[in-house]
């Protein structure tokens, strides 16, 4: 990012993107503005900042004024992410999430069958993963709480019917309307450089029933209507090994590792492993274990699966999927 903005700063950021209410948008806002480093390469920033926080007094006071159109659905985090599983009408959003978590949301070969988001848990090599179900998204009909969501999703599965000839123009259209609310289905997750009000979503696109004839075609249309971003996946949720991939690929979307940490003296045991960003150090690391652990944090031996048997390593050194560290202050 440009003009040299600190990690506190990035991380406000971040908490900006994912506060779900006028109130937290306006907490975070203010200590984007206290964080930003004030010199000239950040002015327009600086201003953009304020121009946000005016916006957010105005929401919180016209809410205050009068109650909120439409429904409203607050999401508790949990898990190593939220994933958020978008779609128009009958494009298989209730199966995904079905065959990934526990849950049993209702599936039927009918359209506008979901009426209501519903979280559950993915487990995956030791980890859970939050996936929510949704209503379908379609013109005229998107709830503003659908917005808010993608917004502050880790990740978005956008599900797409590959045996449908309305798909591709039905997909397309989740992309605009989407973007038409200044959240944008792309290869990466953050607020837009040149206008803050814009949201990035990492967004993986599943194609469903795509061993279906013509799926491939279908998902080809899709690319002359709108600009599709980053991954994508033909699946037939009928084989389970297609399930196994999607569970895979959703893993890897959220772009975490997971880490595991022993005490001094016990043998290494790869169970309930933390999760990290990738590129995280073992000075993050610390700070997710304790924040007093952090402070008072020298070193660290780590066992890899690279090879590493319990070496020394620095606060600033890298992690990787699979690392068992033992800190040590
Ligand atoms: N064979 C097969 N059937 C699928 C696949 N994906 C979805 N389906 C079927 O397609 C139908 C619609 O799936 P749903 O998951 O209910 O679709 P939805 O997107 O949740 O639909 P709404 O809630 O109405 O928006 C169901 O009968 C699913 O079993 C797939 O990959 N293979
Ligand atoms: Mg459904």
């Amino acid at each position: 990012m440009a003009a040299n903005l600190t990690l506190q700063y990035q991380k406000a950021e971040e908490a900006y993107r994912r506060a779900q209410t006028a109130q937290e948008r306006l907490r975070c806002l203010e200590q984007m503005l206290q964080q930003i480093p004030k010199h000239k390469g950040t002015e327009k920033l600086q201003a953009d900042l304020k121009t946000r926080l005016k916006e957010a007094r105005d929401d919180l006071l016209s809410e205050a004024s009068s109650p909120r159109k439409g429904k409203s659905y607050r999401i508790a985090r949990q898990g190593a992410g939220t994933v958020i599983v978008l779609g128009g009408p009958n494009s298989g959003k209730s199966r995904v999430v079905a065959e990934l978590t526990n849950a049993q949301p209702e599936v039927a070969p009918y359209p506008y069958t979901t009426r209501e988001p519903l979280p559950a848990i993915m487990s995956w090599e030791g980890i859970t993963i939050q996936l929510v179900d949704t209503p379908p998204i379609a013109v005229g009909h998107l709830e503003p709480y659908l917005v808010s969501f993608a917004r502050t999703a880790d990740l978005v599965l956008l599900c797409m019917d590959g045996s449908s000839d309305d798909a591709p123009q039905q997909t397309a259209d989740v992309f605009e309307l989407l973007q038409h609310r200044k959240t944008v289905l792309s290869n990466r997750t953050g607020l837009d450089e040149q206008d803050l009000s814009v949201v990035h979503v990492r967004t993986l696109l599943v194609v469903t029933r795509g061993g279906e004839e013509g799926a491939d075609v279908r998902r080809e249309m899709l690319s002359e209507l709108v600009d599709v971003p980053g991954v994508e996946l033909f699946v037939d949720l009928d084989r389970s090994r297609d399930v196994q991939r999607l569970g895979q690929v959703v893993f890897d979307g959220l772009q975490v590792l997971r880490i595991y940490t022993k005490r001094p003296g016990e043998p290494v045991n790869k169970v309930d492993p933390f999760t990290v960003p990738i590129g995280s150090t073992v000075q993050d690391l610390a700070e997710q274990v304790h924040a007093e652990l952090a402070a008072r944090l020298k070193s660290a031996r780590i066992w890899s699966d690279s090879g590493k048997s319990g070496e020394s390593v620095g606060r600033e050194y890298v992690l990787a999927d699979g690392d068992v560290v033992e800190l040590h202050t």
